[in-house]
């Protein structure tokens, strides 16, 4: 497609699609206009795509995710099928922008973190490789609250992505499924017969996900909940106007809100009552569509892989089994082995209490046919395996993780210490039963959208020297290695990360006020507030700094800007506690004259996936410093590294593989590894002691006791100090001198801006294993079974 035909299919959709005149368009008009006239380039080749799974009778993929973090779409999709210097012709024959057009995008938050986006990048990464796959997920009508700051403290708004037009969509009312909760459970003719005694309609949206180059599109069909019967006619005419919308209102709560909080039972119901619509709903479409093709459901496992995204959509297994046992008739051994045939599950995270479980109780009241097959497949197992000690269901509680574990073929960890540390610890003994069913895929980020779309400057100078193919195959960059030996290509590489850190800066200074220096290093953490993450250690080193600096006002500082960004979960205390002191010591350390040349904090709200796209390519220092044995893996360290910016970090997740690709010369590494946490949290004294042997630890935690950050309230920050010279759980007074080293190897490196080039062209060139498409590769020949259906 040329650029004017570009453009005129854009005029098309402007006037016909959407009833607007060039003259009195809004951006948001343009907007829609070439998000219809792109995806009309985007439903040929989805057409195809399906015809041709269809046609070689391709085993299918289908993941099942409470979350895909997908952000815009827009600039994917023009990128993907190769049309971007024409949309920025047609838009500047329109008199219009490209860039600020595809800005005006809502970003899509239909997820927290990390699992979310992975799960979008999966999806790309499948079409790009023509691996035949759904895509299967919650159409939520508010994603991940907004995050504004009031005096420093978090404030939480709705997410109104929804308010627009969504362009990427196509409803399919005709693709519905009834969903049942509650009610009881009979024998009828031998069959267990389950009725529900309420339902909600799951009705299909979906979108194509395009893949590189344009040549394959999948789906992404995410679930809407809708009342069966709509509207109460007869409530209405007796003037009961809420009781007559009552039924849509009710049944729409449960894609209303992504993750509703589960403090509360209520919570906990909805929360349940959302997994089990979507895998549900997502089962009998997986068996609908196979039973259009097949008539043998022995051959279920040869033809369908199903993933789940963590433990979420694990009633999956009982479902998939009630469905197989007692719709169609299979014996309940042999149902449970063809699920499980069919089953994956991914593990992200060992913390304890992110563990899923739900009471017995709730299960059975909610699911009462799923509770009882949850019984039967442990037993089923129990008598498999006698030496078994471990049960599904314990103290009143059904374990998600054993559930999901035992209905899998295979269970995988999502880096390669955490997969270790999957079999060392929850899952100990399912590992020992079952030694071949834990394999390990280290995660890995899409080069489209983190290294070609997010940063341009980098992908040219990549692309002039070793051609384009390194978007296809990530791998090839290592090409750019002897490079790194080349003054000019290291001048080069140099430009175009100032040229990132001086846009980042403009943006910086028209958003939110502040100037930054784009001399200065952008040391930069982003991702969720968790402590196991340690933003706390983060900035009390930023304290401590600021402290040594006015020791020593005229020394010979490296100029430093720490920029953090992300959300706490609105019922975590505690993190809410360190954004509020990150904030509060921002407040003083910007406005002190001594120290503010030398050393800023600034905290961006509402981080997402745009803003990612925007920061990462202009960072310098990638902080990534959990407490090790805590981060699954991380990908937010991949993105850092493909675009230049070396990781301070501790031997965590797949820090651990990035350290080990781009060589520990090139990565700062510090802190206590995996079995060293463990040993020093035994000792009781381990905060005490830390502090009582570094001063400048002891000094930073007084200022925040003291008040140094609150006008002098000695109380504000007191629940932080406590903690820190307290329980400490995750250690950040037993890293933090070793952390304090590393950060002056930081600013030694930084200030020989060469060897700093050096090193960040060195990580750009050996990160190439990180691209999600080799993880999906992975998935493909170890897990699924699966090929492409692209020649
Ligand atoms: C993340 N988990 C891991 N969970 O923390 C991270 O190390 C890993 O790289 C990533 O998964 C992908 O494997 C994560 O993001 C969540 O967002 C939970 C979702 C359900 C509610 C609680 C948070």
């Amino acid at each position: 497609m040329t650029a004017p035909e570009l453009r005129d299919a854009i005029l098309r959709h402007l006037t016909y699609s959407l009833g607007k005149d060039a003259g009195t368009a809004t951006v948001y008009d343009w907007r829609l206009a070439l998000s219809y006239a792109v995806r009309d380039r985007i439903v040929d080749p989805w057409f195809a795509s399906t015809k041709a799974a269809y046609a070689k009778q391709s085993k299918r993929v289908y993941y099942l995710s409470m979350e895909f973090l997908i952000g815009r779409l827009l600039e994917d999709a023009i990128v993907n099928i190769g049309l971007l210097d024409e949309a920025g012709e047609a838009m500047n024959a329109l008199g219009q922008d490209l860039t600020t057009v595809m800005l005006d995008e809502p970003d899509a938050a239909l997820g927290n973190g990390g699992l979310g986006r992975l799960a979008a990048c999966f999806l790309e990464s499948l079409s790009t490789i023509g691996t035949p796959a759904y895509g299967y997920g919650i159409r939520y009508e508010h994603g991940l609250f907004k995050q504004s700051f009031f005096e420093g403290r978090q404030q939480e708004a709705p997410e109104e992505w929804l308010q627009q037009v969504h362009t990427w969509e196509f409803e399919r009312p005709e693709a519905a499924f009834q969903i049942g909760f509650g009610g009881s459970v009979k024998e009828q003719g031998g069959r267990m017969l389950w009725s529900p005694d309420e339902a909600v309609v799951a009705t299909a949206h979906d979108t194509p996900i395009i893949g590189w180059r344009g040549r394959w599109a999948n789906t992404l069909r995410l679930w809407e909940a809708r009342a069966v019967h709509g509207f109460d006619l007869g409530a209405f005419n007796r003037g009961d106007y809420f009781g007559a919308a009552e039924p849509e209102a009710s049944a729409r709560t449960i894609s209303r809100v992504l993750y509703p909080d589960d403090t509360t039972e209520d919570g906990k119901r909805l929360r349940l009552k959302q997994e089990y619509f979507f895998t549900a709903a997502s089962l009998r479409d997986v068996v609908r569509r196979f039973d259009s093709e097949y008539d043998d459901l022995s051959l279920l496992p040869q033809k369908v892989a199903i993933q789940l995204n963590d433990t979420h959509p694990a009633i999956a297994g009982p479902e998939l089994v009630r469905i197989l046992h007692d719709e169609k008739g299979m014996a309940l051994d042999t149902a449970i082995e063809t699920a499980r045939g069919c089953l994956n599950y991914t593990n992200h995270t060992l913390l304890p209490e992110a563990l899923e479980r739900w009471s017995e109780g709730l299960m059975g009241d909610l699911l009462p046919r799923h509770m009882d097959l949850i019984r039967k497949i442990d037993e089923v197992h129990a008598k498999e395996y006698p030496a078994r000690t471990v049960a599904m269901v314990e103290n009143g509680d059904v374990k998600m993780g054993e559930l999901a574990f035992t209905m899998a073929s295979h269970v995988n960890g999502v880096s390669a210490l955490h997969t270790e540390l999957m079999k060392e610890t929850v899952f100990q003994e399912l590992h020992a039963l079952h030694p071949e069913r834990i394999v390990n895929q280290t995660n890995g980020v899409t080069p489209r959208r983190w290294v070609l779309s997010a940063n341009p400057r980098l992908s040219s100078l990549v692309s002039g020297k070793i051609g384009m193919n390194w978007v296809d195959d990530l791998e090839q960059l290592k090409e750019l290695e002897p490079l790194a030996e080349d003054s000019g290509f290291r001048g080069d590489y140099d430009t175009a990360k100032r040229s990132n850190k001086a846009e980042l800066s403009n943006w910086f200074a028209k958003t939110h006020g502040v100037k930054l220096d784009p001399e200065a290093m952008f040391d930069v953490q982003i991702k969720r507030i968790h402590e196991y993450k340690r933003q706390h250690l983060n900035i009390l080193e930023a304290i401590a700094l600021w402290q040594e600096i006015h020791d020593d006002p005229n020394g010979d500082w490296t100029p430093r800007v720490k920029i953090f960004g992300g959300k706490a979960a609105p019922g975590y205390y505690f993190a809410k506690e360190i954004i509020y002191l990150i904030n509060s010591v921002a407040e003083v350390l910007n406005n002190d004259p001594v120290t503010s040349k030398y050393l800023k904090v600034v905290y961006p709200p509402n981080y997402n996936v745009s803003l990612a796209e925007q920061l990462i390519p202009a960072a310098d220092l990638s902080e990534q410093i959990s407490t090790a044995g805590k981060e699954a893996s991380g990908t937010g360290n991949m993105k850092f590294a493909l675009n230049g910016a070396l990781t301070i970090g501790t031997l965590d997740g797949a820090n651990v593989e990035i350290c080990d690709l781009v060589g520990p010369d090139n990565f700062f590494l510090f802190g206590m590894t995996e079995p060293q946490v463990v040993a020093r949290r035994a000792d009781p004294e381990h905060a005490a002691n830390a502090i009582a042997a570094d001063p400048r630890l002891a000094r930073a935690i007084e200022a925040i006791r003291n008040g140094a950050f609150s006008g002098g309230d000695a109380e504000r920050f007191k629940p932080i100090a406590d903690d820190l010279s307290g329980k400490d759980y995750f250690l950040v007074c037993s890293d933090f001198t070793d952390y304090w080293r590393a950060q002056r190897e930081v600013d030694a490196a930084y200030r020989d801006s060469d060897t700093w080039t050096r090193m960040a062209v060195l990580n750009t060139a050996r990160s190439g294993w990180f691209s999600s498409d080799r993880t999906i590769r992975g998935y493909m020949s170890d897990v699924w079974r699966a090929s492409s259906a692209l020649a």
